[in-house]
């Protein structure tokens, strides 16, 4: 989906205000141009799935019922060997026994990576304990097969083994990860937060199915949850969930294509995270989306095939998945109205391509300033605006209101993994890089300038975000696989 001048006269049309056209990328579609089966919202915008989009949902919509192949992994001689099931691309005709042959596999590829995890979690005290690819370990585990039970050994290169292989993003992220042991030796040694006691934000294939259900059950509690947003400003808003909602719709203008984007999302991000864990017991660390896993049929992935595993479906109302009783209060775009409908989705796989491996990778290590990196990160096409197109529909393709699509969240979790990669490649001066402007008060940005979440969490200044490892007064202390 080359989408731009369209989307620029569709958002004029659905009312969007000057500002907001102005300030976010051309092409970030809040809404797209009406066709048959437009869906007219109260408010009287028009909000439809790209023609681009209908294609895919159409196609995609009539392998709902096919489970996605999700790898299955399995180790030999330490290599880590991901293959994909063939029973989980049956035809539709062979759904039923499919469906249940792909969760069989998806549970034996996921085991790997709960034992690795629980025999690291053994030895927390060890060096090994660190994931690290020149880390070691010798346990001896034991996987479930869907053929036959196998005897395999925790890989070497990682305690947290990837369900996909390695693209070349996650070769840097292994390969540079000594920079951060170095780091970590000099600037970290006797703090509160350390690599050993970091917590590991994830790939949502990397976890095991009983941890995604943990986070979206997470999710789901706080979208049950009695909203603390002020009735008068935000009369829609109906769960805490909601709240976080209308504090990216209302603060969209300042925080987009600004000196604070990259740190504004941080701390939104953590702020959930922390929410998920305090309000609703979430014990896990937050997961993240890796694009390029899924770029070549984003539709039929564990993110969206529709699984009780996944973040629900590809296509059209979410009727199943974790979501399925799910409803959006508020949007489009920054109206604070109260408009339940259902979430829909309008996964796209031109989008998807914009947020290849290879992409990621360009945009890390050619960008040798903070203004280029999130400059090029925002861009179009660019692995931001891709990302959210990927996801694209109601609210997912709308710039204020998208996180009301739960995916949303693992979207800027990725965002700030490449970020938070990028500054990894020279720690010295990229954690206390700014670049780009303050919208607020249209000064060049500092670390001084206040980043504010509204309700959510306290006011703070952006320098204090730059570090995941101790920043925002200690309480930052995550890294990413
Ligand atoms: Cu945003």
């Amino acid at each position: 989906m080359r989408v731009s001048i369209p989307v620029i006269g569709a958002l004029l049309l659905a009312g969007a205000d000057a500002r907001c056209v102005k300030v976010y990328p051309p092409g970030h579609p809040s809404h797209v141009p009406a066709s048959a089966s437009a869906a007219v919202t109260s408010s009287g915008s028009v909000v439809v799935p790209s023609p681009s989009a209908q294609t895919s949902a159409v196609s995609s919509s009539a392998s709902e019922s096919t489970p996605a192949a999700e790898p299955t992994t399995s180790t030999k001689a330490g290599v880590e060997i991901v293959s994909s099931s063939s029973a989980a691309v049956a035809s539709t005709t062979a759904a039923i026994s499919s469906q249940s042959a792909a969760e069989t596999t998806s549970a034996s590829a996921t085991a790997v990576t709960s034992v690795a995890a629980s025999s690291s979690a053994a030895t927390t005290n060890v060096v090994t304990s660190v994931p690290s690819p020149s880390s070691s370990s010798s346990s001896i585990v034991v996987v479930p097969s869907t053929a036959a039970s196998t005897t395999t050994k925790a890989p070497a290169a990682s305690n947290y083994p990837r369900a996909y292989p390695a693209d070349v993003v996650d070769k840097l992220r292994d390969s540079s990860f000594g920079k951060l042991e170095t780091y970590a030796a000099s600037s970290l040694a006797g703090g509160a937060c350390t690599l050993e006691n970091a917590s590991i934000r994830r790939e949502w294939s990397d976890l095991s199915a009983d941890e995604r259900i943990a986070y979206t059950t997470a999710v789901r509690c706080l979208q049950k949850l009695p909203a603390k947003s002020d009735a008068k400003e935000v009369p829609g808003a109906r769960s805490r969930f909601d709240d976080f909602m209308a504090v990216h719709m209302a603060k969209t203008p300042f925080v987009h294509n600004s000196a604070n984007f990259l740190a504004w999302h941080r701390y939104f991000l953590f702020t959930y995270e922390k929410a998920l864990k305090e309000e609703c017991g979430y014990a896990g660390a937050h997961p993240y989306w890796n694009w390029d896993r899924y770029a070549a049929d984003p539709a039929n992935s564990p993110l969206f095939n529709g699984n009780a595993t996944s973040m629900g479906m590809a296509s059209g109302c979410n009727t199943q998945g974790p979501f399925a009783d799910y409803q959006v209060n508020l949007g489009p775009g920054t109206s604070t109205r109260y408009n339940p409908r259902c979430l829909k989705r309008a996964v796209n796989r031109d989008a998807a391509q914009d947020c290849k491996a290879d992409r990621t990778l360009s945009l890390i290590t050619r960008s040798s300033s903070v203004s280029a990196f999130q400059d090029t990160m925002q861009g179009i096409p660019g692995v931001h605006v891709g990302g959210h197109f990927t996801i694209g529909g109601d609210p997912g393709g709308d710039i204020n209101a998208s996180p009301g699509d739960p995916m949303f969240y693992l979207h800027h979790a990725a965002v700030d993994r490449v970020w938070w990669l990028w500054q990894v490649q020279d720690l010295q001066s990229r954690l206390s890089a700014v670049g780009g402007k303050d919208l607020q008060t249209n000064r060049a940005g500092s670390v001084k300038d206040t980043v504010s979440l509204g309700l959510l969490n306290n006011d703070v200044e952006l320098g204090t975000l730059l570090n995941t490892l101790g920043g925002n007064g200690g309480e930052f202390c995550y890294i990413y696989m």
